[in-house]
């Protein structure tokens, strides 16, 4: 069961992009990304969330084969060092695929199954657990003035249209997550929105994950760099815990997973 009224699930985030250290497959790179792991599932993450696609704004797209080259390795080696929760950040129904036959549990696809045809099947053929996140536009245009009607609505129709869609493919209801996108097609006012009026997202049906780690409104709020977000998050972080989110996507997992086990106590 992934919604736990007395407890919130720390997803943390293993980026093995070209952008940070990771340049795909060499063997030290792979030990690099394993030892960063472990590190977090000994700071109290639930689940390894393995990212080889950047969806930074405007990011350019990369090829299945390279994709497949960064992730896999790293989870299959994970997988036989942990029982841990491993979580894949793909839009591509190969590289889903490929890493649910490795040992992964959950595919994170920011697309909610739009982008490739193959995936709603490939992930209830797997019987393995989705994250639907609301995106407006794609990752190259979603940051050129996103306009809504009523944000919350707008995100709630979309989540529950995703989900319909996903139970048509026939992935099973308890193993669908939803998530409303912080960042993703969202001006700040958009992003506070969601987050102010969470628990009507929370109370949809579905378990909910929110992502907020050092994220760029932060910025804006704060006019400080990436590195300097943290009490950000954290306080964010609590928010979203007390408006109803199952799990919390962080880089910082030991401060996530205590602010979530402060946070959870607060909820009735
Ligand atoms: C640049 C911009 C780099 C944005 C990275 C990002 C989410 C996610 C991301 C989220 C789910 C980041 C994002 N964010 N998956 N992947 N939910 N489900 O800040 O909020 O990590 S990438």
């Amino acid at each position: 069961m992934i919604h736990q009224a007395d407890r919130v699930l720390i997803m943390g985030i293993l980026n093995v992009t070209p952008d940070s250290f990771y340049d795909g497959g060499r063997a030290y790179e792979t030990d690099a990304a394993i030892d960063k792991a472990l590190a977090m599932i000994e700071q109290g993450a639930d689940i390894i969330d393995i990212g080889g696609e950047s969806s930074r704004p405007g990011a350019d797209a990369i090829s299945v084969e390279q994709e497949l080259d960064r992730v896999i390795p790293v989870v299959r080696r994970l997988r036989a060092k942990s029982s841990i929760l491993i979580s894949v950040d793909t839009t591509k129904a190969a590289v889903a695929r490929a890493s649910l036959d490795a040992g992964a549990d959950l595919v994170n696809d920011i697309s909610a199954l739009r982008f490739d045809p193959a995936m709603a099947s490939t992930i209830a053929q797997a019987q393995a657990m989705v994250v639907l996140m609301h995106m407006q536009g794609t990752p190259q245009t979603m940051q050129q003035a996103p306009v809504y009607q009523d944000v919350v609505t707008d995100v709630c129709a979309f989540l529950m249209e995703r989900a319909q869609f996903a139970l048509d493919a026939g992935i099973a209801r308890d193993h669908i997550i939803v998530d409303p996108g912080i960042g993703f097609g969202k001006r700040l006012e958009h992003n506070l929105e969601l987050l102010r009026q969470l628990p009507k997202l929370a109370s949809c049906g579905y378990p909910l994950l929110v992502g907020l780690s050092r994220k760029s409104f932060l910025g804006q709020i704060l006019d400080l760099p990436a590195s300097e977000r943290l009490e950000g998050t954290i306080v964010l972080n609590a928010v979203a815990i007390l408006g109803g989110a199952s799990i919390i996507r962080v880089h910082d997992v030991k401060e996530g997973r205590r602010t979530a086990d402060v946070a959870v106590r607060l909820r009735t």
